[in-house]
């Protein structure tokens, strides 16, 4: 054989691996992951919840008829920062550095956008970030500073604020589209987080929606009034509607009749930051409904009613322009034939209160708020209209993004686990895993949720609230799915009780938890953020 035709052979052969190579490549899914901000499971009408059967998320909802919708999804550490420093890195927060809000986010360890940057994709983040410091890993970032407000926000992008006039929603959803219609190269896949602001407090909702429930009587739950019994930190927490919001920053309500001055109202930016056009909308919306509630003078449990209702108005109002959001996106896709290739997520970065225990906010390990939605869609592995009930935590988003983009081996020193197999079909939903584990720090902190960490079966959950206290709480969620009776001391269930406690201490083993992560705080730290938060 001459050397010529040998030479035109390998390269024949090597032409075809790297049409292969280019064939698979071309394969792998584009990933838009889009997180909310306080986003409650309840809120959302795929899930059913009461509530949201009168306040619709049709966009959402295309999530869940084209691809699935999980039940039993968790987060580690209910709280925005932790949140997101665990699915950036699929590890626990003891083990990623961020255990609270105002921790600083160690930006040099290993995360999911080097990694897809590094694996060939073109990585983008918009909206809100959160973990101080600037995204690595992303060749295109525009983020909102800190928490962000809902009017004419400050966006950083290159290391440049400007405020920008608009309503953040919109305006996260508008750098969205804009990143995959101007910014990104069509021949690399492409990862993108669209994370928003809303709905955050204080639920400011768009110009457009700020009537848009005022008829609407939506149900409170029916632990609205709660009585704490062997409760102890529920019964010591910041975040009863009734009794912690600020009537005016928070509610809105007006100082008195004929008035569109705000009532309590200690952060003034939010509603400074309006222009005076928006303002004037605003108000115009607002004044009737606030005189309708200076004239009906209420009190005592007819108040906090109302204050419940005024909540879930605002809080689901603020919702329908993350959900039109949503929509904008699905229709690029599809209009762009990027829907079959495309793994769509929508979550939050966990879950929230709509008046269960007479709460709003998060932090506890109570379902509403360990709880976060989740909903995939990947038309070329995921059955449309799918259900899924195995355990996964946000612990486990970057494992399984890496398994679908065909990366599973740079998840390897990750504490989170690919559910592929859920998604697939190839894994039941009882074999993923039974046993998931939490741990929240922030405390002395807003609201006042003491720390705890517990672990969570598909029945019981066990929970250890420490620091200044120190109490174990234990439910049965088969029976007690409100989590209203604390079962610990009750005869009949102490040997599941003893089992629940040695898992407790495999599954804190298995996540190298150390005795460092209990730590308490000074009793005078504690006593002087009671008076602060009070
Ligand atoms: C703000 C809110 C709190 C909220 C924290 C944390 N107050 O401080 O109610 O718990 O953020 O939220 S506000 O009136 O200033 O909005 S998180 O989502 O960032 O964790
Ligand atoms: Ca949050």
């Amino acid at each position: 054989v001459s050397l010529l035709a040998l030479i035109a052979f390998f390269s024949l052969i090597s032409c075809k691996q790297q049409a292969e190579k280019i064939q698979a490549e071309s394969k792998r899914p584009n990933i838009v992951f889009i997180m909310a901000d306080d986003h409650a499971i309840q809120a959302i009408s795929a899930y059913g919840h009461p509530v949201s059967q009168l306040a619709p998320t049709p966009n959402i909802d295309r999530l869940a008829k084209k691809g699935a919708l999980f039940t039993h999804s968790y987060v580690t550490n209910s709280i925005c920062g932790p949140s997101r420093a665990v699915i950036l890195t699929g590890k626990h927060s003891h083990i990623n550095g961020f255990r609270q809000n105002g921790d600083h986010f160690d930006g040099s360890q290993p995360t999911l956008p080097k990694m897809l940057k590094q694996a060939g994709y073109e990585t983008a983040i918009v909206g809100k970030w959160h973990l101080h410091g600037y995204p690595q890993g992303f060749d295109h970032w525009k983020i909102i500073v800190d928490q962000g407000n809902y009017y004419n926000p400050d966006f950083i992008e290159n290391g440049d604020t400007t405020r920008i006039e608009g309503y953040a929603t919109d305006l996260i959803t508008n750098d969205a589209l804009d990143f995959l219609e101007n910014k990104r190269n069509d021949s690399l896949p492409f990862f993108l987080m669209v994370h928003h602001k809303a709905p955050h407090r204080n639920w400011m909702p768009a110009l457009r929606h700020v009537n848009k429930y005022d008829s609407v009587n939506f149900p409170l739950p029916e632990t609205y009034c709660p009585n704490f019994k062997e409760q102890q930190a529920a019964k010591e927490q910041l975040q009863t509607i009734y009794e912690d919001m600020y009537e005016g920053h928070d509610l809105k309500i007006s100082k008195e009749y004929g008035s569109t001055e705000l009532a309590h109202n200690p952060w003034t930016t939010d509603f400074e930051r309006m222009s005076p056009e928006q303002r004037d909308t605003w108000d115009a919306a607002y004044l009737p409904k606030n005189n309708s509630f200076h004239e009906a003078d209420l009190h005592g449990q007819d108040l906090a009613e109302w204050k419940g209702q005024r909540y879930l108005q605002d809080y689901m109002a603020t919702i329908a322009a993350v959900d039109e959001g949503v929509g904008k996106l699905l229709d690029y896709l599809d209009e762009h034939n990027l829907t079959e290739n495309t793994l769509v997520v929508y979550t939050s970065d966990q879950g929230f209160y709509l008046g269960e225990k007479g709460w709003f906010d998060k932090r506890f390990m109570y379902e509403e708020s360990f709880g976060t939605p989740l909903l995939m869609q990947l038309p070329t592995e995921i059955e449309a209209g799918k259900k899924i009930e195995g355990l996964v935590q946000n612990l486990d988003f970057a494992p399984t993004i890496l398994d679908l983009t065909g990366n599973e081996q740079m998840a390897k020193h990750m504490q989170g686990r690919s559910f592929r197999g859920l998604l697939n079909g190839t894994t039941s939903d009882d074999d993923f895993r039974d046993v998931i584990y939490y741990h929240y720090y922030d405390y002395p902190a807003f609201h006042m949720v003491k720390k705890h960490y517990g672990i969570r079966t598909k029945r019981y959950k066990l929970m250890h609230f420490y620091d200044d206290i120190d109490e174990w709480e234990f439910y049965d969620l088969k029976k007690d799915s409100l989590e209203v009776k604390n079962l610990i001391n009750d005869r009949g269930y102490q040997s599941i009780i003893a089992h629940m406690k040695q898992k407790l201490v495999s599954v804190q083993k298995a996540y190298s938890v150390t005795e460092k992560e209990f730590e308490t705080a000074a009793p005078d730290k504690v006593e002087k953020a009671y008076e602060q938060f009070k």
